[in-house]
This record gives C-alpha cells, sequence and structure tokens, in this order.
C-alpha cells in the first residue's frame, strides 16, 4: 500500500510504514505542508491496526533541517509563531508520543531544530556515523520549540540540555551515544539494513503491550512511586486481557516461539 504526498513518501510493507521527509535539495526543511503530511501519515499509522512499526527518515544527506526559514521570510504581519506552532508541531510531537506504535528515528544525517525535535519524539534513534545534531534554535535568536526542551532535558540532564541549546554546537553520532541522545550508532552503509531489521522485530511483536509501555513511559516521568504503581497496575489490567499476552504465556508453556498478533 502506497499514499501519495507532494513532500513526504508514506509507504507501508509487511507491518513496517516508513515515513521519508522527502525535500533533499533544503535538507528536508519542515514546511506548514510537510508538517500537515506528517500528521496526516501519523494518524494513519495510529488507524490502520496493519502497521505494527513505524521508521521516519529523511531522503538525501539531511534529516530534517528544522523549520524551513525562507517559510518565515514570507509571513505576514499579524502571523504568530504561538499559533504556528500550536496548529502544527506541537499537534505532530503529540501524535508521535501518543502513537501506541513504536517510532524508530532513522537519523540518515543532520538533524536540526524542529528535525531534531522529530527525532526526539521518535522512541528509538538509529544515527548513521555521518548523523549530526544541532539545536539551531539559538542559531535564529530562539528558544527551543516542538518538544526539544521537555525531551532533550530528559534525555540527556539538564546540564548537557542547556550546553547544547546554548551554545548551537554541532554534536556529531559519537558524541551523541555517549549522552545518550541516540540508541545505536552504525556506518552510514548498514543503516538500512540495521533499521529493516529493528522495525521488523517490531512488526512481529505484541503491539499492545508496546503501546503501553509507550503509554507508561509518558505519564510516570511525572509521578510520584505511589501514583506510578497503582498507574502500573491499571495498565497490567488491560495487557492480560490481549490476545498477545495469552498466546506469550501459552508459547512459553509448550516451548514454542510465539506468534504475536498485535492485539
Ligand atoms: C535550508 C534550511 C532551513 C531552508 C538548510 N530552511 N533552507 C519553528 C517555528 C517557527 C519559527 C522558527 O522555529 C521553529 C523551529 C525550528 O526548527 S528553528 C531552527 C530552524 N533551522 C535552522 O535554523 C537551521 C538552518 N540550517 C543550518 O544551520 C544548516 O543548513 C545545517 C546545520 C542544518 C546544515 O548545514 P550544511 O550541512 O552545511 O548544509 P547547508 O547549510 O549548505 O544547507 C544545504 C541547503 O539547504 C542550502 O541551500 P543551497 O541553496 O545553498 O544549497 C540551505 O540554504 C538549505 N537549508 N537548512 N532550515
Amino acid at each position: 500500500m502506497a499514499t501519495t504526498f507532494e513532500t513526504i513518501l508514506f509507504d507501508v510493507s509487511e507491518g513496517i510504514a516508513t515515513i521519508t521527509l522527502h525535500r533533499p535539495d533544503r535538507l528536508n526543511a519542515l514546511t506548514t505542508q510537510m508538517g500537515k503530511e506528517l500528521l496526516t501519515a501519523f494518524k494513519t499509522c495510529a488507524r490502520d491496526d496493519a502497521i505494527r512499526s513505524v521508521v521516519i527518515t529523511g531522503s538525501g544527506r539531511g534529516f530534517s533541517a528544522g523549520q524551513d526559514l525562507s517559510e518565515l521570510a514570507h509571513v505576514s504581519p499579524e502571523w504568530s509563531v504561538g499559533d504556528h506552532l500550536r496548529h502544527g508541531y506541537n499537534r505532530l510531537i503529540l501524535a508521535m508520543r501518543k502513537l501506541e506504535k513504536p517510532i524508530l528515528a532513522k537519523v540518515n544525517g543532520v538533524a536540526a531544530g524542529a528535525g531534531l525535535g522529530l527525532a526526539l519524539a521518535a522512541d528509538i534513534r538509529i544515527a548513521s556515523e555521518e548523523a549530526t545534531f544541532v539545536a539551531a534554535f539559538i542559531g535564529i535568536g530562539l528558544a527551543p520549540d516542538s518538544g526539544v526542551s521537555w525531551m532533550l532535558q530528559r534525555l540527556i540532564g539538564p546540564a548537557r540540555a542547556f550546553e547544547f541549546l546554548t551554545t548551537g554546537r554541532k554534536v556529531k553520532a559519537d558524541e551523541a551515544l555517549a549522552m545518550g541522545l541516540v540508541n545505536r550508532v552504525v556506518n552510514a552503509e548498514a543503516l538500512d539494513m540495521v533499521t529493516d531489521d529493528m522495525a521488523s522485530h517490531f512488526a512481529q511483536a505484541p503491539t499492545r503491550s508496546i503501546g503501553l509501555t509507550k503509554r507508561l513511559l509518558n505519564k510516570v516521568a511525572m509521578m510520584p512511586l505511589e501514583q506510578a504503581l497503582e498507574y502500573e497496575a491499571q495498565i497490567q489490567d488491560i495487557a492480560i486481557h490481549t490476545h498477545d499476552h495469552k498466546e506469550g504465556v501459552r508459547a512459553f508453556l509448550e516451548k514454542r516461539p510465539p506468534q504475536f498478533v498485535g492485539r
């Protein structure tokens, strides 16, 4: 199945949806239209039960250079950046975090500004050795948006987040790995294969269990332990009634590999 967009490519095959930011000559800088198309793609991923694993990546040598700055040059005096964020990036980042399916960012090149926000909103980041990470906001006199302040602080801690955000320096893949910004770094030739393997693994996994894990991790970070324990109990009450839980237990007792179907 393939859906046609203008600024992204969207392909679904064997339970894996691949979303490719597709403005390679602009390092996949994000336009308003691209934001809308991405939101549509993520909504499709949420709706379609056949999709059990999602990959987001960029065409050409970049992942995404963030907001397309030439679009900002043509805004009217009444234009509000706050509304631009509320109606665009904020919805997109929330759609990614609320999607109860694993999202892998295949970071093929530079991830900057809101492009970094997209990479951070994924659940797993696999970076090519050629990938770089740059906050970029400071370079144009802005503060972080697209969830970058929230996500980055949790991933790498407040001191490193502050330095990264306020110096705007380019962080290479190996340093990003050491910081905990990415899960894995692989050479550029192996990036597709490693990501495909992991995406296929997730496409065979108990999707509801992964979705509920994501819901838990999203929520418990802000809770005191007592509340987190109670929330875990509520989530487990849902997980225990899934087909895949029953299949997992049955397969264990029958000493065979489980056949998870994602519900
Ligand atoms: C670009 C861009 C770009 C357009 C490269 N736009 N063309 C949201 C809402 C509203 C307000 C603003 O903020 C936000 C969130 C944000 O995302 S703010 C951050 C916006 N992004 C940036 O400021 C990054 C600007 N780009 C760069 O600093 C560099 O291009 C990076 C470090 C990403 C990559 O550097 P290089 O690898 O040296 O590539 P390059 O600079 O040569 O770029 C290649 C082409 O892509 C070039 O066009 P050209 O015609 O000369 O080949 C660039 O103009 C174009 N491009 N980023 N964001």
